[in-house]
């Protein structure tokens, strides 16, 4: 492949500044803080809603948040990949199955990006998903309810960065494996310097319910071994088509700088995707022998349920040849976006001091004329200058992640320079700059990566807090910034904590939310739980064996039964406590001294339970762990505790 120097040699100043990492930020906050009518766009009085809520991933915490922009008030952790005992998430048993995986329960995860459901190209309102990076797995979080719903574990894959990015109409959410690997069918037990023969890389399309968000995997594309960073899907005219970022074009197994970035460029992988449901269709698909753990939440029982399952189906698109294309593209490409237009591709090559603009109509061209640079382990490399629409010059340093106002510019983070730049996508002009505090990873403008961005607001999810805040020890809150983008200049108004390490977040209008309507107490008649008590009347301790059913039920300001006498030292207790509220907003907690599963925070109609066995004779308070009415405190009893 040639290779055009003079656009990809890496500036020295970039290598220098790379090599110095986190130091390279701007040293001080002097100068950058917001002035009181900056600061007055941003405040939202006391009793009145935010315009946006805005959707960030924690992570390595795992979880997400949901905050009110342009507030910055965080209104909710909701808990995904990791356990949560404040709600009892992974704790209970009924929540317990969620965090199931072919390698049994696990606890934790880092969750990185966020996408919510579209329709038409603009945001729905119903669902938001959530990728998990280290054990390869898919969440999808129910809009009603705020609540993690579904959990599917993507096999043949390690690392599950690249995802999870939707299509416009949520017809798939895709996970591109970051870390390629051994298929899971054959024998993994092989020198890691085999690389190059016997690691594969892995796209997973996962299909999305339109009715009730059920996800699947459609089929997967098994690929060169090359590491997927990130994606975006096409959208109007680009509709059936996907662009994956790859690195590690070497396909080195470390990836020490003198291995992994000795290419001038690697490439974005163009997946059409249509093409690739024509070849399922016409039977070229392969089962493959795979272990995934595809985990649901039943929202008539208050359940999880877990099921192991064992096919997939894989499409080789070395042998089908119309499915993928490469583009080159400077050094290292991290994000890969696609405007609103769905016209644009953009690049950004972490190591480049230029953002290549890919247009999608020369790429068809491009195919459509066979302009190669040859090939690619059976792939056709598109030859860059036949695909490109054209280069952002100097722009900073470090570029990252784009989004777009719909007004004909794109917003791209540099992390070097510690920068948003604002660009006009056409004529490739840097229009504004501003600096962030300090090293931004990802950028969100509420609908920035859909048909229809709501450009009134640009965060910044910085890596690096400093001086930002109150100093809190060796460890700093990471923080977010928001800035004003109604105007010609973009303008800073806020700066937030936020949980965990944010990545990317996306926003929507509340509206956007509250009309898929938001649910607010579970009715006690549509209760299915195996052991709901729907009055008092029902409660009761019923023995099997050595195990002991509590089923409990939970009132201001009692539960019933509070004495509990019989339980055994051996015994496996079981608390079923079931909310008998009916009042939006009157959650009751529960625990139990020395228990080990933390605490339930049961919602109004629901049943919970808490699995406890005892480790000594004697006496076991518990009580409600959420103050609930003026006698919350006198809500507890006693469970006796007697010899085996
Ligand atoms: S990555 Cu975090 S800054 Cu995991 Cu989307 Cu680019
Ligand atoms: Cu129930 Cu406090």
């Amino acid at each position: 492949m040639e290779t055009t120097t003079k656009y990809f040699k890496l500036p020295l100043l970039a290598t220098a500044m790379l090599a110095l990492g986190f130091q390279a930020c701007k040293p001080k906050n002097a100068g950058s803080a917001v002035g009181g009518d900056a600061a007055a766009k941003a405040y939202v009085a006391p009793g009145k809603h935010d315009e946006f809520y805005n959707f960030v991933s924690g992570g390595f915490s795992g979880q997400m948040s949901v905050y009110g922009l342009p507030s910055g008030r965080l209104m909710r952790v909701i808990p995904v990949f990791s356990v949560d005992p404040e709600k009892g998430w992974g704790y209970s048993e009924e929540t317990k199955p969620m965090l199931n995986t072919s390698h049994g329960f696990v606890p934790w995860d880092d969750l990185h990006h966020v996408e919510m459901s579209q329709t038409n190209g603009e945001i729905d309102g119903k669902w938001v998903f959530g990728n998990a990076n280290n054990t390869p797995r898919l969440a999808r979080i129910d809009l009603k309810t705020f609540k993690t719903a579904e959990i599917i574990e993507l096999p043949n894959s390690g690392g599950n960065h690249s995802s999870p990015f939707g299509t416009e109409n949520s017809e798939y959410i895709v996970a591109g494996t970051r870390f390629s690997v051994p298929p899971d069918d054959v024998n993994g037990d092989v020198p890691i310097n085999s690389y190059k023969q016997n690691f594969k890389g892995h796209i997973s399309f996962v299909s999305v319910n339109k009715e009730n968000g059920e996800m699947d995997i459609a089929f997967q594309l098994k690929t060169p071994g090359v590491n997927f960073d990130l994606a975006r899907a096409g959208k109007a005219k680009s509709h059936g088509w996907f662009f994956f970022s790859c690195y590690n074009t070497e396909q080195a197994n470390t990836l020490l700088e003198v291995n992994a970035s000795q290419r001038d460029k690697d490439f974005i992988l163009a997946v059409n995707w249509k093409k690739a449901e024509e070849y399922l269709k016409a039977g070229k698909g392969k089962k493959v022998k795979v272990k995934y753990a595809h985990n649901k939440w039943n929202e008539a029982t208050h359940t999880a349920t877990s099921e192991i399952k064992t096919e997939v189906t894989v499409l080789d698109v070395a042998e089908l040849k119309d499915i993928c294309y490469f583009i080159p593209c400077p050094k290292s490409p991290h994000g890969c976006d696609v405007d609103p237009t769905g016209e644009y591709i953009v690049g950004s090559g972490k190591l480049a001091a230029l953002i290549p603009v890919f247009s999608f109509d020369k790429l068809q061209k491009a195919i459509a004329d066979k302009a190669y640079d040859g090939e690619y382990e059976g792939i056709p490399v598109v030859k860059y200058e036949a695909a490109l629409h054209g280069e952002v010059q100097k722009p900073g340093l470090g570029p990252l992640h784009t989004e777009f106002d719909g007004k004909g510019n794109a917003y791209t983070s540099f992390f070097v320079s510690s920068e948003v730049v604002k660009w006009n996508i056409k004529d490739l002009k840097v229009v504004d700059r501003v600096p962030t505090y300090y090293s931004v990873g990802h950028l969100c403008i509420p609908g920035g990566n859909t048909r229809k961005p709501s450009p009134k607001y640009l965060i910044a999810y910085n890596k690096i807090t400093k001086d930002r805040y109150l100093p809190t020890g060796p460890e700093l809150a990471q923080s977010a910034q928001l800035y004003d983008i109604s105007g010609e200049k973009m303008q800073m108004i806020l700066d937030f904590p936020t949980i965990g390490e944010p990545h990317y977040a996306q926003a929507a209008p509340a509206d956007v939310i509250k009309n898929n309507g938001q649910l607010k107490i579970y009715k006690i008649a549509d209760n299915k739980h195996p052991y709901a008590a729907k009055g008092e009347a029902e409660a009761k301790v019923v023995r099997e064996g050595n195990k002991v059913h509590v089923y409990m039920t939970s009132i201001r300001s009692h539960f019933a039964p509070d004495n509990i006498e019989g339980v055994r030292l051996g015994d496996e207790v079981y608390f079923h406590v079931t909310n008998l509220e009916q009042d939006w907003d009157v959650p009751h907690g529960f625990a139990v001294k020395g228990a080990a599963n933390a605490e339930l925070l049961i919602m109004p109609g629901e049943t919970t339970t808490l699995k406890w066995v005892p480790d000594r004779v004697g006496m076991f308070p518990m009580y409600c762990t959420d103050f609930c009415s003026a006698l919350h405190q006198e809500m507890q009893g006693y469970i006796r505790v007697s010899p085996a």
